[in-house]
């Protein structure tokens, strides 16, 4: 039999759900209309953003009973320890560190009593001093000419956020410098890449925490032999290949001199790694300055998290106002809607920080959970979504929770396309609140009351986004503390760094296989069998 856990039998859990029930009868509209200062009083500023949640189906004791939970459940002693650099990951009997990684020199965070903060900064120092050389010319390709494309080789965490960064910060690029950034082992992804650009002129980063991971060693390995294959010679690896790593040893053996290597530690997460020297393609884009700026905002939300208290926490309440539709709404998904071109990667990378660290069922006792964790996320830029999915949000039978994020200044003096884009964001917001009032023909009603938050920045510059970024990643820890698991493993990330292996080696040898379940065993066959390039190249095959 299926015994109910702490969490849920708490009285903080059994008050909230009491709570959603005496709610029934209400609806976000109700709350606006019963209470001319609701926007005021359920919005907040922090490090440069301000955010709305008043258009969500809560109340102060909504706040006042989540508050309650998320102390019982012990977010601040869990938040608190992270922030000493406590072993906080439990499964991999590591701290979690990525707020070190933009802590201000002048402060200390011990890891087995050593001040991790001088170490920071100085592979920062390191970073900055190449950073500047490539920038200015001074670190060129083996020809002499200077380096104009950036490939980034890595996946997973050692690429979503550093490509992330450098499509949000575009307008801050690097006027010479082309970044690319080749993560699958799709060859067509290094493929698209190799074609575009000029040997003499390119500079690789091998980005990969372990510096084991298949995809990557293989995009590493062909970028290599394309180079030589151009006609450089060997001792040109070291002007055009340089590693970010923890594993020195293994940058040795891939033949990268250890001194272009950028290290960092196994207290920096994967998916939490932007502001270490996996965000060196960042620091070569937008240069030393402002890769400052991003890790300065991202401390500034740091600060705010660990300080301010829960009631007026921002990444706090927006894991609440979370769990809240998770846990007592059935809420699956969460969509994040950056009214932002710029920001158009950012749910692929939200996607990773929030379903790597919360997608899991077992808790740090080892018991599997009896409520819901991580939700799906997803999202698209506005107004594109509007013209896709959002017809599910405004009348599909799913309760769909959203953030919207809109920046008041743009990066261009298109002013009226600026009004229009943000027209479109508040308009939706309201839509889905509001629903149609008047009784309108079925297909052409629409219920309302969809919750969403809107968070906004004067402008989406590199202290903005660094806050933001840690705002969502403090988000999913306090929702992580909250659900008792441990949001820095990924044993699911590592059985697939397994998986793959065995059956590569079938499909090198010859003959069928008959190892598997059958269909299995039919599709390596069936590739076995049919995997020759036909007579008749494709067009990109000659
Ligand atoms: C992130 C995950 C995972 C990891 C990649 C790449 O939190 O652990 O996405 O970043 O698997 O790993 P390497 O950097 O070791 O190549």
């Amino acid at each position: 039999m299926n015994t109910m856990s702490k969490l849920t039998q708490s009285p903080a859990w059994q008050a909230l759900a009491r709570h959603r029930d005496a709610l029934s009868g209400t609806s976000i509209r109700a709350l606006f209309d019963a209470d001319a200062s609701r926007a005021d009083r359920f919005s907040l500023e922090a490090a440069g953003l301000f955010a709305d949640f008043s258009k969500n189906l809560l109340t102060d004791e909504t706040i006042s009973l989540l508050t309650g939970l998320a102390r019982e459940a012990g977010v601040e002693t869990r938040r608190d320890a992270m922030f000493k650099g406590e072993r906080i990951n439990t499964t991999e009997g590591r701290p979690v560190l990525h707020i070190a990684l933009r802590a201000p020199a002048d402060t200390s965070i011990f890891v087995d009593g050593i001040d991790v903060v001088p170490q920071v900064h100085t592979v920062l120092a390191h970073m900055h001093r190449f950073a500047d050389a490539v920038r200015d010319g001074a670190w060129h390709g083996h020809t002499g000419r200077a380096i104009t494309d950036i490939v980034n080789i890595g996946i997973g965490g050692s690429d979503l956020g550093p490509r992330m960064v450098c499509e949000a910060l575009r307008p801050y690029g690097h006027a010479r410098l082309r970044m690319h950034f080749v993560s699958n082992v799709d060859g067509a992804d290094i493929d698209e890449v190799l074609r575009a650009v000029d040997p003499a002129t390119t500079l690789f980063i091998v980005a990969s925490k372990t510096f084991t991971t298949r995809e990557t060693l293989q995009n590493a390995h062909t970028a290599r032999a394309w180079l030589l294959a151009s006609g450089a010679a060997e001792s040109a690896v070291a002007r055009h290949f340089v590693a970010v790593s923890t594993n020195a040893e293994a940058v040795r053996a891939f033949g990268i001199d250890t001194d272009n290597m950028f290290a960092f530690w196994d207290w920096v997460g994967g998916r939490y790694s932007l502001w270490s020297a996996i965000g060196l393609p960042i620091a070569l884009y937008i240069g030393a300055d402002a890769f400052a700026s991003l890790l300065a905002g991202a401390h500034a939300m740091d600060r705010h998290f660990a300080t301010a208290p829960l009631e007026r926490n921002l990444p706090a309440l927006l894991a609440l106002i979370g769990v809240w539709y998770t846990n007592f709404f059935g809420a699956a998904s969460h969509l994040v809607a950056p009214y932002d071109r710029y920001l158009h990667r950012l749910p692929a990378y939200l996607q990773q920080l929030d379903m790597e660290s919360n997608g899991k069922t077992v808790t740090l006792s080892g018991e599997r959970v009896d409520y819901a964790t991580g939700p799906v996320i997803w999202g698209e830029p506005g107004t594109n979504g509007q013209h896709a999915f959002f017809q599910l949000l405004h009348q599909g039978s799913a309760l769909i929770p959203a953030d919207f994020i809109a920046c008041m200044q743009p990066h261009h003096s298109l002013d009226t396309h600026h009004a229009i884009l943000l027209a479109n964001c508040f308009a939706q917001t309201e839509a889905l609140m509001n629903g149609s009032p008047s009784p309108a023909a079925p297909h052409r009603h629409f219920e309302g009351n969809r919750p969403t938050n809107t968070l906004c920045v004067d402008r989406l510059e590199p202290a903005t986004l660094g806050a933001l970024i840690a705002l969502y990643e403090h988000k999913v820890f306090v929702q992580g503390a909250l659900w008792q698991i441990n949001s820095f493993d990924q044993w699911g990330v590592e059985l697939g760094k397994r998986l793959a292996v065995e059956i590569e080696r079938e499909i090198a040898a010859p003959g069928t296989i008959d190892t598997h379940d059958s269909s299995t065993n039919n599709l390596i066959n069936r590739f076995k069998a049919r995997r020759a390039i036909p007579a008749a190249p494709g067009p990109r095959q000659s």
